[in-house]
């Protein structure tokens, strides 16, 4: 069996630490000038930090991830739901406007995002905070289509494709599966619009799966088929990557494939986005600002530390609270003249867990959530 390392190097995904300023490619809608890239496949593009300052991500910011690019932009794709259905259906993106639309405010995160930060270092794309974005998601709940097709007893899960296709006929296509529980969450999308606009080609137009709380690599993209069927997905993208040990492991541990769970939901962890790392700011009262989410939970509250975690006061929260939503927080720190300043965010959400100080290490580096601690300088 293809494993996580052999699949990296097999896509021929460098996966280059280095970061540099994209330079435009043609008609992807997206600001790459302003977005980060990262070596190696066609689009890991990640949003700088300072714009996580806000409830929703703007679209031209808003972080790209995609294994082998995307396809050719075809706004007459069509999605067929098939399987153990009834009555398989097939939806034009206009058929599906004609619908019932739902909206949702949801995170989008990469599993990845963060992998950076895991000592020992793992392979795989060297993300540190920008995969990942907040945004106003509509289209159609998947229930309803579901509704329409006629689920049959027995099924279980629902098997996501898209229409984009691997470099070489050697390299797995992306392939992923929801149990249908999951899928008949009301919460659950096919989405066409992303604040408010028709979805870019980036982010999976004409239609794509919105599944808050859970990891982007459910969010399939340039969706073509939802296959009802009794069992999980086959191959390489739900039977090897995107896997999880059971159990905390030690830092460099292997671990057995049967140790090891598909990942789902995504932790509790909050972020500090004012100040930024190293920034020089004027005597007088500090304005500490971030965001702070979990695809577990609502969020309870974030806490605050300006003495290196000796003591720690609550921020004021913003947004509406909710699973796999963000919440922006503040918070003041006294300050009346020079000196070198630290502060360092940790969220509690309600079922009363708190984000880890230091992120459990797993062999694919998902899911980084420790405590984030930024320094700056008050000069005069
Ligand atoms: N068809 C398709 N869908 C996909 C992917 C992909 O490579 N192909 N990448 C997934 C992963 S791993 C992530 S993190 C999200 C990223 O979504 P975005 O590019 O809109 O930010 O898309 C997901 N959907
Ligand atoms: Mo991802």
């Amino acid at each position: 069996m293809l494993t996580r390392r052999a699949w990296l190097s097999s896509a021929g995904a460098v996966f280059a630490p280095k970061v540099a300023l994209a330079t435009p490619p043609s008609g992807r809608g997206v600001e790459v000038e302003t977005l980060l890239r990262f070596g190696g496949t066609p689009q890991n593009l990640a949003t700088p930090l300072q714009y996580f300052d806000r409830l929703l991500t703007p679209n031209s910011v808003f972080f790209v991830r995609s294994h082998f690019g995307p396809p050719a932009l075809d706004p007459s794709r069509q999605l067929v739901i098939d399987g153990m259905v009834e009555k398989p259906l097939t939806l034009s993106v206009d058929e599906l406007r004609r619908l019932p639309a739902a909206s949702v405010t949801a995170v989008l995160q990469c599993a990845g995002n963060g992998r950076a930060l895991h000592a020992p270092r793992v392979p795989g794309v060297q993300w540190t905070h920008g995969a990942m974005g907040q945004a106003l998601w509509k289209g159609v709940r998947l229930r309803d289509l579901l509704a329409k097709a006629g689920v049959k007893a027995d099924a279980a899960h629902v098997q996501l494709a898209g229409a984009d296709l691997p470099p070489k006929p050697q390299v797995p296509a992306f392939t992923r599966s929801i149990p249908l529980a999951r899928a008949l969450s009301p919460d659950t999308i096919v989405a066409y619009e992303m604040n408010g606009e028709p979805l870019s080609l980036a982010h999976g137009a004409p239609m794509r799966l919105v599944v808050p709380g859970w990891a982007g690599d459910h969010w399939v993209k340039w969706l073509t088929r939802l296959r009802v069927q009794r069992e999980e997905a086959e191959g390489f993208f739900m039977q090897t990557a995107y896997r999880m040990p059971t159990s905390v492991v030690a830092p460099g541990a292997a671990v057995a494939p049967a140790d090891m769970r598909s990942l789902t939901t995504f932790p509790v962890k909050s972020l500090i986005v004012t100040p930024l790392e190293g920034e020089r700011r004027s005597p007088g009262e500090q304005l500490i600002k971030g965001i702070a989410f979990s695809g577990e939970a609502p969020i309870e509250a974030v806490e605050v530390s300006s003495d290196e975690g000796k003591t720690w006061r609550r921020a004021k929260l913003e947004g509406e609270p909710g699973v796999g939503r963000w919440q922006t927080f503040s918070i003041l720190i006294p300050n009346s003249a020079p000196a070198p300043m630290s502060a360092i965010a940790r969220a509690i959400e309600r079922a009363g867990r708190m984000q880890p100080q230091h992120a459990a290490w797993n062999p694919s580096g998902y899911f980084w959530n420790g405590w984030h601690r930024v320094a700056w300088e008050v000069t005069a």
